[in-house]
């Protein structure tokens, strides 16, 4: 498998995830200013998308989206899923929601916009955040279980953090539980962020 990243992207949850499941993967880069790859590959011809993350199967197969992506990551390691009755569908509803609500909500912080947008944009995501903070009662967005939603979840907190947007007690908490991990202190690593 190989996962397309750029450094400290959403892509940052692919490879956490994938890491926890055990899987092994290779990585390139993307500069998603020029969008080549580190090996020189015009990322545009692979993904037309042009963003990242896109994970390539084993037999050339790709899986684009973010949520597709750790769907599929779920589901090679059902231990990074919720568990019960509910459990897929649980997991669509929170990779919908880090999906479409947060991570979208993050745009004026990526892209051209002013500092009233961007101050908008801190306040959505600020109340945002306090939804998924009531959700975290013991440990993880799931109880004990971490899951791959957790990684996405995540990699949102350090942008969150790195944009000064008021992020509820216990995120914190959880963002230094999970960073805590040797599994996320590789990834980061290798992503070279730390
Ligand atoms: N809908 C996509 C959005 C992914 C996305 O926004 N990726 C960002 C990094 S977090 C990116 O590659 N941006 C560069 C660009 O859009 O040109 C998904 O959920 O996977």
């Amino acid at each position: 498998m190989k996962l397309y990243y750029a450094p400290g992207a959403c892509s940052l949850a692919g490879r956490i995830s994938l890491h926890e499941a055990g899987i092994l993967a290779d990585f390139e880069k993307v500069d998603l200013a020029t969008k080549v790859t580190e090996n020189g590959d015009d990322y545009a011809a692979i993904n037309p998308r042009g963003y990242v993350p896109m994970l390539v199967l084993d037999d050339g197969e790709s899986v684009t989206e973010n949520t597709a992506v750790l769907a599929y990551i779920a589901e090679c390691e059902p231990a990074l899923s919720p568990e019960g009755p509910l459990a897929r569908i649980r997991l669509i509803e929170i990779l919908t929601y880090l999906s479409t609500e947060l991570h979208g909500a993050f745009k004026p912080y990526f892209h051209e916009a002013s500092e009233t947008e961007k101050a908008a944009a801190g306040e959505t995501i600020a109340g945002r955040l306090r939804f998924l903070a009531e959700q975290i009662d013991d440990h993880y967005l799931f109880g004990r279980r971490f899951t791959v939603a957790d990684a996405y979840l995540f990699a949102m907190l350090r942008w969150a953090m790195a944009f000064g947007v008021q992020v509820p007690a216990n995120l914190v908490d959880y963002f230094e539980r999970i960073a805590a991990s040797e599994i996320v202190r590789r990834s980061l690593a290798e992503e070279g962020l730390t």
